[in-house]
């Protein structure tokens, strides 16, 4: 049945996330058509990305079709659907009972777990045992159930929760862990089905506060001002930033947080085209302690609690540095109702060190750059964890990503004197397990044109011989990862491996074809079995490498729903039927794993670990493409001249 009513919109672009009143009516519409029962929770409600080709033929001002997609729970039933809902036509288009499966587990659920829990009396049983009366001060955190096959989990929306107690009101909450306590609760029904006690260990005896009142504060930090009188070097015009010949749009989705979409780079008048669409597209973080309350530590962030839904609001001069333009981000709450999640994307230009230099010692001559780089970045809590998500874009036509890892470890408790095998002690009976943190990264790549192929390039020494007669000879060998068979790859540093993007009918001055190079950064491999629930779960994290041929069903790296997901969903289904992929519309996917060897250091709130890659211009200019920088504007006494930043 056809509503009457359009929803207004603001959106200028195809691409624009939805806005509050899109969503809003986007559940309306939902509503009066499908009459969704009393206990249904909406999980999700974000744009439903028009065609790839839609979108690169629009031009500003042409008519867009505003759709949303949909997932929500029936908690009555325990059934989950999808929907695709047209804004523009007033309708639901597509309605769809998705079997088997759970989707994440939203805020509402967390809020509503926690209270269950704390009313349960075997859990305040529990609690009695360990000496807490006062259960105003305990934590209880929906930790993702994962998929052990255990029968009685079968059909359920589970969650395995655990609890911490603050030493006061406000404490740090992740001092004192409950150890050997785990309960579950079913989400739908809201019950605690148990709560799996085994044994009392002491509560950890330090409070672990990082306030300055119980940390202190270090003398002798001068002020540093950032000015930009001028205001800042980029524009942003709704969603559509523009900076230093890079031209892109931001996206926003409750599930992956930030988006990146239409990526292109301006060289000698024409925009070039380098990629339509990146996103954190799953992580997971297996955790290596095989007891009890540690083994299904496994979160998804991103499938699994929608990363998005957990942006923080970002405030200058703390997250950001300068002069910053922010963006809300809009999601639903599982009522259906818009939620603003203000500042939530941070834009900013920041210093980036020199850009290039040469000094001319006859000449007595100095030619130097400085560089900037534009900063696109949004931060999530996820329970004890932060993530930041922070694109670079640099004039020299690279694109970093960077994940900033900060917040707090997830914990346990040990009795006086124990230490486990499986991790470290990072304050007195305070334990953090072993842990990794794997990325995967989608990166739809359009590289001078839709049409690209993917080469390894790996370094080789010459075999000694007439041809190599010094034994000094090395050269590169790239291969064609001609099928999704073979686009399975792992790192291999010792090689100089690096993965190129190519488009085969565009070429460069010199007769190649140009390309952009993935450079990873640091990595690992995954510990966990092969036939742990978690790598079955999370196959996208036993490769570093994978490449798809262009489908615009597939988006995540676990799989539409990994929570509670038995495994195989994903990029292993994705390339099952290893499709060609030379010369044809590919996807790029980049896992990489922080690897977490907890450190006293990191408590009670880690230092910041980053981690991430680049993307290199090889060939896809004719030349260094940032000599048109201008000089920098100097300092002190090297004023003037062609030396100007040379001290003699
Ligand atoms: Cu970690």
């Amino acid at each position: 049945m056809a509503s009457t009513a359009a929803a207004e919109t603001t959106a200028s672009h195809p691409l624009d996330p939805l806005g509050a009143a899109e969503i809003e009516r986007a559940w309306q519409i939902v509503c009066e058509a499908r009459a969704p029962g009393p206990r249904t929770r909406v999980i999700f409600v974000m744009l439903h990305e028009p065609a790839k080709k839609a979108v690169l033929a629009h031009r500003m001002g042409d008519p867009i079709e505003r759709c949303a997609f949909i997932v929500l729970v029936d908690s009555a039933a325990g059934r989950t659907y999808e929907a695709v809902v047209s804004l523009t036509k007033g309708r639901v288009l597509s309605w769809e009972h998705v079997p088997g499966v759970q989707p994440a587990i939203v805020l509402d659920e967390f809020v509503e777990c926690e209270a269950a829990v704390r009313a349960d009396p075997r859990w305040q049983a529990a609690m009695r045992k360990r000496g807490v009366t006062d259960f105003s001060l305990t934590m209880v955190d929906a930790w993702s159930a994962g998929n052990f096959g255990f029968p009685q989990d079968e059909g359920r929306r589970l969650v395995r929760a655990l609890t911490w107690v603050r030493g006061g009101p406000a404490d740090n909450g992740y001092a004192r862990p409950v150890a050997n306590l785990l309960t579950v609760v079913d989400l739908n029904e809201m019950t605690v089905l148990a709560v799996e006690d085994g044994g009392v260990v002491p509560l950890p005896p330090e409070a672990a506060n990082y306030s300055p009142a119980a940390a202190g504060e270090r003398s002798g930090l001068k002020p540093v001002a950032i000015h930009q009188p001028e205001g800042p070097s980029f524009t942003l015009s709704g969603h559509e930033l523009a900076w230093q010949k890079w031209r892109l749009r931001i996206g926003f989705t409750p599930r992956e947080g930030l988006v990146i979409h239409t990526v292109t780079y301006e060289d000698q008048g024409r925009e070039r085209p380098i990629l339509y669409r990146a996103s954190v597209a799953d992580m997971v973080v297996p955790y290596g302690d095989p007891r009890p309350t540690y083994f299904h530590r496994n979160a998804f962030d991103v499938g699994e609690y929608g990363i998005g839904t957990l942006a923080n609001a970002l405030t200058n001069g703390c997250d950001c540095l300068g002069e910053i333009r922010y963006l809300d981000a809009v999601v639903s709450d599982s009522r259906g109702r818009a939620v603003t999640l203000p500042n939530a994307v941070c834009i900013h230009e920041e210093d980036a060190g020199i850009l290039w230099k040469h000094f001319d010692w006859r000449l007595g001559s100095t030619e130097v750059r400085r560089s900037r780089r534009l900063v696109v970045s949004s931060i999530s809590t996820v329970g004890n964890y932060e993530y930041g998500f922070y694109w670079y874009f640099y004039q020299d036509g690279a694109i970093e990503l960077q994940v900033k890892m900060t917040g707090i470890i997830s914990n346990g408790a040990e009795p006086p004197g124990v230490k486990p095998i499986w991790g470290e002690l990072v304050a007195p009976q305070v334990y953090g397990p072993i842990h990794q943190h794997f990325f995967n990264v989608r990166m739809d790549v359009m590289v001078d044109g839709l049409d690209n192929s993917v080469y390894e390039v790996n370094t080789v020494a010459d075999p000694p011989g007439p041809g190599n007669p010094h034994h000094n000879a090395f050269h590169t060998e790239a291969t064609l990862l001609g099928s999704e068979g073979q686009a399975q790859r792992l790192i291999d540093p010792l090689a100089g491996r690096f993965w190129k993007i190519v488009n085969p009918s565009a070429r460069n001055r010199l007769g190649e074809p140009v390309a952009y190079k993935l450079m990873p950064g640091e990595n690992v491999r995954p510990f966990a079995g092969p036939d742990a629930a978690v790598t079955k779960r999370a196959a996208f994290m036993t490769r570093h490498l994978w490449v798809t041929r262009y489908d615009p069903r597939e988006r995540y790296a676990a799989g539409d729903y990994p929570n509670q997901h038995p495994g195989g969903a994903g990029l292993p289904s994705y390339v099952a039927d290893d499709a060609p992929l030379e010369n044809t519309d590919l996807v790029v996917w980049y896992t990489f794993g922080a690897h977490h060897v907890v450190r006293p250091e990191d408590w009670p709130v880690m230092p910041v670990t980053p981690i991430g890659f680049m993307l290199k211009p090889t060939g896809f200019f004719d030349r260094n493409p940032a000599l048109d920088v201008p000089r920098p504007t100097p300092h002190g006494a090297c004023a003037s001249g062609e030396s100007a930043c040379h001290a003699p």
